[in-house]
């Protein structure tokens, strides 16, 4: 097989998600194989995976325990009908991942993906507060810099402006958003979490008394903000929005389809940063990406205000669910992927390699160009100073400049994100910085 020439065959039919699909017809970069932390491409290169995917195989790819659960699963139950219907290894996923999760949180909704689990947990919020006799809070307070997808829910709470200009008027109505954490005079370099910032959670104060906290339903907020750049929570700034939001009423929802299953080395964001929402999105990490799979975690008052409500045994509580809601596949995958990040020890490993990542990447401080770094776990963004009137155009560089080095980073605007798999020996993470510098030195110098 050709596979360039197959892949120029498919390109005239295909449209590409979140690419520059015109830049992408000449500069194919198509993936063949994957094993372990390195992917492999169709001209033979091998490339260390500084993002775990998209954020999603901490475990590496084509993990041998995971690999075998699906060929089983599939070979045993392959779909179970989602509706009226349930099976033993999604349930018992839902008790897994109840048990991981912070206290009070019992109840699993099952999605396939981010953004349905941040619509699922936006439904769920208004459903809770019209239940309880609340049905005028209608709003929903998202971040500026936020991303939780790109349905309607996600992308109206979502605070990427690249991702929302477009659609503006067509988005949910009466969302309003704080303001992002981070600014470059008083946090560039921090290491870990800034020690400044956490006033900014009053801001929600402002926003509850322009509009009344009997008009809100529900803050959502990334513990970490990941997509727009690794935005790290300045201490105390999250237990204020905590403190807020329980003072008035309104829910909170930690979005953590990334932060969740070991990324910032605890199962979930909201057990590292110490503070608990009402409700967690998650997705990505739950299966190591071999099956997509998200759901929710929902605090159990909120499960029980839904099953209380005046309606006989036989009606439907929630209007709400998706054909491949847990999936049996994904499930499998799921129980794998908790296997190796819990008893596996791939969690705990997560965390012994953060002082070995924050200073591989707080090595490329002072290099010309760099103009911040922050990390969290086994998370980090390098902002780069962009080219006047040229915006994403050097981290683009910087990204093609990684490829001749055998890296595949992933950038945003112009910000590289590195986000390693747990599975990284301490010997690559010096040679990803190593090869980070080179590009980043050989862009700067051109
Ligand atoms: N919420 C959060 C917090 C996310 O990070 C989504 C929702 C949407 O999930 P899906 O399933 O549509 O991926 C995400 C996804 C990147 C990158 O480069 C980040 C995401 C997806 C793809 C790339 O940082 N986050
Ligand atoms: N569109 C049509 C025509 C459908 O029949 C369905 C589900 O039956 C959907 C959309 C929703 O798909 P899903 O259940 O995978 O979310």
């Amino acid at each position: 097989m050709d596979i360039r020439a197959t892949a120029n065959a498919g390109l005239e039919h295909s449209w590409l998600p979140f690419t520059s699909n015109r830049y992408f017809r000449d500069h194919h970069k198509l993936h063949v194989a994957a094993e372990g932390a390195y992917y492999t491409l169709a001209d033979g290169r091998k490339l260390f995976d500084c993002l775990s995917g998209l954020w999603c195989c901490p475990a590496g790819h084509a993990h041998p325990k995971i690999v075998e659960a699906i060929t089983h699963q599939a070979k045993t139950l392959d779909y179970s009908t989602a509706f009226q219907f349930s099976n033993p290894v999604t349930l018992s996923l839902a008790e897994r991942v109840a048990d991981m999760a912070p206290e009070g949180l019992t109840r699993v909704f099952f999605t396939n993906s981010g953004p349905e689990s941040v619509d699922t947990a936006l439904k769920i919020a208004y459903g809770y507060q019209r239940l309880r006799g609340q049905a005028a809070r209608t709003r929903f307070i998202g971040r500026e810099r936020g991303y939780h997808g790109v349905g309607f829910g996600g992308m109206s709470v979502g605070g990427m402006v690249a991702n929302r200009k477009m659609f503006g008027p067509i988005m949910l109505p009466g969302v309003d958003h704080l303001p992002h954490t981070h600014n470059l005079k008083e946090m560039a370099f921090s290491k870990g979490q800034p020690a400044w910032g956490a006033h900014l959670a009053d801001e929600l104060q402002r926003i509850v008394a322009l509009h009344d906290a009997s008009t809100i339903a529900a803050v959502i907020v990334e513990p970490m903000a990941g997509s727009t750049g690794v935005l790290v929570p300045p201490v105390g700034y999250l237990q204020k929005l905590r403190d807020i939001c329980t003072q008035h009423g309104i829910l909170l929802i930690f979005d953590e389809v990334i932060c969740g299953f070991g990324r910032v080395g605890e199962n979930f964001g909201a057990q590292r940063y110490g503070v608990t929402p009402d409700l967690i999105t998650f997705a990505k990490g739950i299966t190591n990406g071999l099956v997509p799979m998200g759901g929710v975690l929902i605090r159990e008052e909120i499960y029980q205000q839904f099953m209380g409500a005046d309606a006989p045994a036989h009606a439907v509580e929630l209007l709400h669910g998706y054909t491949y809601s847990g999936h049996p596949l994904a499930a499998a995958a799921g129980h794998a992927a908790l296997d190796l990040l819990n008893e596996g020890g791939l969690t705990q490993r997560s965390r012994e390699l953060e002082p070995v990542f924050e200073d591989v990447v707080h090595g490329f401080k002072g290099e010309t160009g760099v103009i911040d770094i922050r990390n969290s776990g086994l998370a980090a963004g390098i902002d780069l100073e962009p080219i006047a009137g040229k915006p994403g155009v050097r981290a683009m560089q910087v990204w093609e400049a990684a490829l001749d080095e055998g890296l595949q980073v992933r950038f945003t605007g112009d910000t590289i994100a590195l986000g390693p798999p747990f599975i990284s020996t301490v010997d690559e993470l010096h040679a990803m910085g190593d090869g980070l510098r080179r590009a980043i030195q050989k862009v700067m110098k051109a």
